[in-house]
């Protein structure tokens, strides 16, 4: 594969290329890929997402860490070695440098796939749930190295809003005081993952795809440094049904009393399929779909105002 080195980053040819020209492209995380999903489900919606994204005619990165080397763009058979590793590493900020440095393999969650974009030059990204602030953290202290990136690197993030097993009003509230921006996609209300309701607000509702690009292209412009989370609903048609996804929460949560640290949002999603028959999985399918999609359309209309410059912006 023929791929451009950006310093420690190995970019695929197609995604340095569209980078260069200002081209729509769309960054992918892999660790929904190898903890947040069951396998085979991880590499078959991992594809499928990269098929939404070209659909929509924008290039679908995909981020990993293989042999030492943080890929931007890798290929279906790499995904294939990155989700048989027998105990994958799931990589955020503090671990990424040693990971590389070690040579190692991992998959980069939220927080890891932002630095590694905003690096490329990538400026839109989607995910299923942002990680937050954990339930209970008054006497675990667990909160995802998610926010600190957001705070920190200037990529729009597309999500269905943060995971339901998060504390979700402390989660909006740190949002706010890391001054990351959290538009609404058609919406009012800070959706809640599996669910389209959370009783939150978000910062400002935008009603089309171009004035999320014309927010998104004004925060980069005005010097913020942050990113940004582009908060998109799960369809309604996919979402878990209120008393089926309370009650397996409740019992979820409950059960991961005695987990902690990284092993904390794998264990949780795990669950969450058990106790609602996989229901969860698919739900999780739908909304990583309807969130590559947005993101997608997202990077086109960036595009057609006009793309940042490439590269890494100035840091302050
Ligand atoms: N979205 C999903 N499934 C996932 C995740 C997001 O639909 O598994 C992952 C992301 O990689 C996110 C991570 O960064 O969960 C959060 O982990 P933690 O709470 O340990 O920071
Ligand atoms: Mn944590």
């Amino acid at each position: 594969m023929s791929r451009s080195t950006n310093g420690l980053l190995h970019v695929h040819a197609d995604v340095a290329a569209a980078i260069a020209a200002g081209r729509p492209v769309v960054a992918l995380e892999t660790t929904l890929v190898t903890h947040g999903l069951p396998q085979p489900d991880g590499v078959r919606v991992a594809a499928a997402l990269e098929d939404a994204v070209r659909t929509r005619g924008a290039v679908p990165a995909t981020i990993g860490i293989l042999d030492g080397q943080v890929r931007v763009g890798i290929s279906r058979g790499e995904l294939d070695r990155l989700a048989a590793a027998p105990n994958p590493v799931k990589v955020n900020l503090g671990n990424f440098a040693a990971e590389v440095a070690a040579g190692g393999c991992g998959s980069t969650t939220v927080a890891a796939t932002m630095v590694a974009a905003w690096r490329a030059g990538i400026r839109v990204f989607a995910t299923g749930g942002i990680g937050g602030v954990h339930r209970g953290v008054t006497e675990t202290g667990d909160v995802s190295a998610d926010l600190t990136a957001l705070a920190r690197y200037p990529v729009a993030v597309v999500c269905a809003g943060a995971k339901a097993i998060l504390d979700l009003p402390r989660t909006v509230e740190m949002l706010e005081t890391l001054g990351v921006p959290v538009l609404g996609v058609g919406t009012d209300e800070f959706p809640a993952f599996y669910r389209r309701e959370s009783g939150l607000r978000v910062d400002r509702r935008c009603d089309t795809i171009n004035d999320v690009a014309r927010a998104v292209r004004t925060h980069i412009d005005l010097g913020f440094t942050s990113g940004l989370v582009i908060a998109n609903p799960v369809p309604e048609a996919d979402a878990l049904p209120k008393d089926i996804h309370d009650s397996a929460l409740g019992t979820a949560l409950v059960e991961a009393a005695d987990v902690s640290g990284r092993d904390v949002t794998p264990y949780l999603l795990d669950r969450m399929r058990s106790l609602t028959g996989g229901a969860s999985v698919k739900t999780n399918e739908a909304l990583l779909l309807n969130n590559a999609r947005v993101a997608a359309d997202l990077a086109v209309a960036l595009s057609a105002i006009g793309t940042p410059p490439a590269g890494p912006s100035p840091r302050p």
